[in-house]
């Protein structure tokens, strides 16, 4: 073996490399160098992908936003921490959990965040994950509720609200333009955030964790990112394709439903899917920014920047909009890991990798001690060779129901026993459940081994505590 691959990441301490941990929430594969909408406008994530190691084929641990994110940040699966809902905090569940920034912390490293790193309620940030942290800014603090976020001032409703032109309707599930300008949005917040922070002096190695809430709803942006959409394409969504669904995933298919009909009977579908390409075109704008920082600062040659979103988006495919299933659109994410000692850069990589995988990289890059808990595989030997070998993503939604990825197959099973197979190459759209043909139970078999033997009770829920916000304490009720 070239004594340059195996020493790539084998630092001496005081060359440890910085890390920029760089998220969005809810994008899925509709970026360019992804494929999934063509036409779609990401220069910068796309530019990113040519100097570095490009997922395409990269999952989240749970499609929905706090198990996602806990699941990384803690490296155990949804099954482990019986994290599997956005209720649940992982701290008063298992205070002995050494999160990612906790533990670079813990050797040596200065760890800084800034937006939605963590779920972005309350509770989610306990202040020792951080030697410094800037909470999200919210683009619509007149719809928060102040239980939950506590350092938001609320505001009225401001006039025009909802921008969508949809009268009670989900709160939240609003697009539009504001009245202000590019730089007052929320997310610019956590953008100069960064560029602040890279032209500090870091005596340490740093962890910058950056957490953009863009394309996530409410989907608001400047007019010029939904000008750069005058006739977005719909999703197909064939008549008959839930026919051959098992019931729970008709049930997931239906959560929200009455969401996806009252915005195709307002005659909104087309707004909203422009909605999300504007919003993802911006959040590529504030990535593009951040990524700029960097590279003009001292830190821009030594620093590894790893960029991932929590989870998908469905748009009306199966009937359903949001995450919570575990199809294509809603396990499958943007994953790019750039910077120092990235070899084959620009070329992608197509083994099936998981968001789990992330946490035990990061300490491989940094030249760190491996956590034992964590139920990742490192991405390091994908880094060094993009034919390398890797266990394929496994995803969960809920105790007990889990898809694999391979890189053709996907396979679907439910808690009640019940299943779905998709050939992804022949089928990408997920129109024709094979599960129920003899021919394929061997690969069924070989597949279900991947899935966790067993699955944990859920952590309690917010509910079941008195949390103190003030001292970041919780009594169980
Ligand atoms: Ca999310």
């Amino acid at each position: 073996m070239g004594a340059g691959a195996a020493t790539a990441f084998a630092l001496q301490p005081k060359q440890k490399p910085n890390v920029l941990f760089l998220s969005v929430d809810d994008m899925n594969d509709w970026v360019g160098c992804l494929g999934g909408y063509p036409g779609v406008k990401t220069p910068n994530i796309d530019r990113l992908a040519k100097r570095g190691a490009l997922f395409t084929n990269a999952h989240c641990a749970s499609p929905l936003c706090n198990p996602s994110r806990t699941a990384l940040l803690t490296g155990m699966r949804p099954d482990t921490t019986g994290v599997y809902n956005n209720d649940q905090w992982w701290r008063p569940a298992h205070p002995d959990y050494v999160t990612l920034p906790m533990y670079l912390r813990k050797h040596g490293y200065h760890a800084a965040g800034a937006g939605k790193v963590f779920h972005h309620t309350s509770g989610f940030n306990p202040p020792d994950q951080w030697d410094e942290f800037q909470l999200q800014e919210f683009d619509d603090p007149w719809y928060r509720r102040l239980e939950w976020y506590p350092w938001v001032k609320k505001i009225p409703n401001p006039p025009g609200h909802p921008f969508n032109g949809i009268q009670n309707f989900q709160g939240e599930f609003d697009w539009g333009v504001l009245d202000r300008k590019e730089e007052d949005y929320g997310d610019m917040k956590a953008v100069r955030f960064a560029g602040d922070f890279f032209q500090r002096q870091h005596s340490k190695p740093f962890f910058l964790a950056i957490g953009l809430w863009h394309p996530h709803i409410p989907m608001f942006a400047p007019r010029k990112y939904f000008d750069m959409y005058p006739d977005p394409k719909l999703p197909e969504v064939p008549e008959n394709d839930l026919d051959d669904l098992p019931p729970m995933a008709k049930k997931f298919a239906a959560a929200r439903r009455n969401e996806h009909e009252r915005i195709v009977k307002e005659g909104k579908w087309r707004d909203a899917v422009r909605a999300y390409l504007a919003a993802i075109s911006f959040a590529d704008a504030m990535i593009g920014m951040v990524l700029d920082a960097l590279d003009r600062s001292a830190y821009g040659k030594n620093t590894v920047i790893v960029f991932w979103s929590d989870n998908g988006w469905h748009l009306g495919e199966k009937v359903h909009w949001h995450k919570s299933t575990l199809w294509e659109r809603a396990t499958h994410v943007p994953l790019i890991v750039a910077g120092t000692g990235v070899n084959a850069a620009g070329a992608a990589r197509k083994q099936s990798v998981s968001l789990l995988d992330l946490y035990p990289t990061v300490l491989e890059m940094c030249g760190l001690p491996a956590k034992k808990e964590n139920e990742g595989e490192s991405l390091v030997p994908l880094l060094k060779s993009a034919t390398a070998k890797h266990r394929p993503a496994v995803s969960t939604f809920g105790p007990g129901n889990h898809m694999v990825r391979t890189e053709r197959w996907r396979y679907i099973r439910y808690s009640d026993g019940t299943e779905e197979l998709y050939d992804n190459i022949a089928d990408r759209n997920e129109y024709r459940n094979l599960a129920g043909d003899a021919r394929h139970n061997a690969l069924k078999a070989e597949l279900a081994q991947y899935f966790p033997k067993s699955s944990v009770a859920p952590a309690p829920e917010r509910t079941d505590y008195d949390f103190d916000y003030r001292t970041h304490t919780w009594k169980r009720k």
